[in-house]
């Protein structure tokens, strides 16, 4: 692989996210995933070979050492700010279209809900797996749901929650969306969510962790 792309893999999988930060120690005043994708760009390497063969992998490795309890969610913070700021670069690129991306996927925190540490590393994890996300946010309404639904009908859902009180919400929003939108995948996640009450909702699948829901997804295109 080409040396800059390796460079730019290690950043990743190692949470370096550009020169100035201090993490890890034994990469301090190395330069770190953003300046090395700007480079990368500089000479000549193409964005997608960026994202196919340096993020992505990178991020699949983070997701497996992280379902397997070798890595915790503080280092795939960091792996997932460092695969962010690489992306910051890439980005002009995929809103061109010079590049494809595997599909749309829209996620949010379900109503009443304020926790988005796990849904925004679900969503980094996506954006990192090659699909464009439509990230909503936290408390989001079944409302808001269907406008971006509406707007984006080629698109994938998922919603998570954190409260065993939002359950109830998640239940009500994916109701609606099946309503509305037979069709339409849905997933679901978050520390109370099971794959039982994933089926009890309508929904199509439960993933208890980010990988899970990459995996899910590139099935669906491969
Ligand atoms: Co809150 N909170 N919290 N909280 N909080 C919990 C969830 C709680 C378990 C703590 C406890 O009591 N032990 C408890 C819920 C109890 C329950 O309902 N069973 C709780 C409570 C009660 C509350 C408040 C009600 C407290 C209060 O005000 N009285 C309140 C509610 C506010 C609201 O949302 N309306 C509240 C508030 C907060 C803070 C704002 C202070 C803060 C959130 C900050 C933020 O997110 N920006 C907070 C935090 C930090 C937590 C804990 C400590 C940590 C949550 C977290 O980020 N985990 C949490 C206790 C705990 O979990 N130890 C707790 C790390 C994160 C990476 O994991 O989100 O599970 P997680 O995401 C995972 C997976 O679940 C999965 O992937 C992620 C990575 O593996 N995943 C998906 C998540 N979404 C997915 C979607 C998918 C697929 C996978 O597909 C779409």
């Amino acid at each position: 692989m080409n040396e800059i792309l390796e460079k730019i893999s290690h950043c990743v999988e190692f949470g370096k996210i550009n020169k100035a930060s201090p993490y890890p120690p034994d990469m301090k005043g190395q330069e770190g995933a953003d300046e090395l994708a700007k480079l990368a760009l500089e000479s000549g390497i193409k964005p997608g070979e960026i994202l196919d063969d340096a993020l992505i992998p990178a991020m699949s490795v983070v997701g497996d050492k992280f379902s397997k309890k070798q890595i915790y969610v503080p280092q795939m913070l960091m792996a997932a700010k460092a695969m962010s700021a690489a992306m910051e670069h890439l980005k002009p690129f995929f809103v061109s279209g010079e590049t494809r991306r595997k599909g749309k996927f829209i996620i949010g925190t379900v109503h009443g809900d304020l926790h988005d540490i796990g849904k925004n590393l679900v969503s980094m994890m996506i954006e990192g797996g090659g699909w464009e996300v439509i990230d909503l946010g936290v408390n989001v309404s079944t409302d808001k749901f269907l406008k971006a639904i509406g707007e984006n009908p080629d698109a994938i859902v998922g919603l998570s929650a954190l409260l065993t009180t939002t359950m109830e919400n998640m239940k009500n929003t994916v109701s609606a969306i099946k309503e509305k939108h037979s069709d339409l995948i849905v997933l679901v996640g978050g520390a109370p969510v099971t794959m039982d009450f994933c089926l009890q909702i309508g929904a199509d699948f439960y993933s208890p962790d980010p990988q899970g829901a990459v995996s899910y997804l590139n099935k669906l295109v491969s």
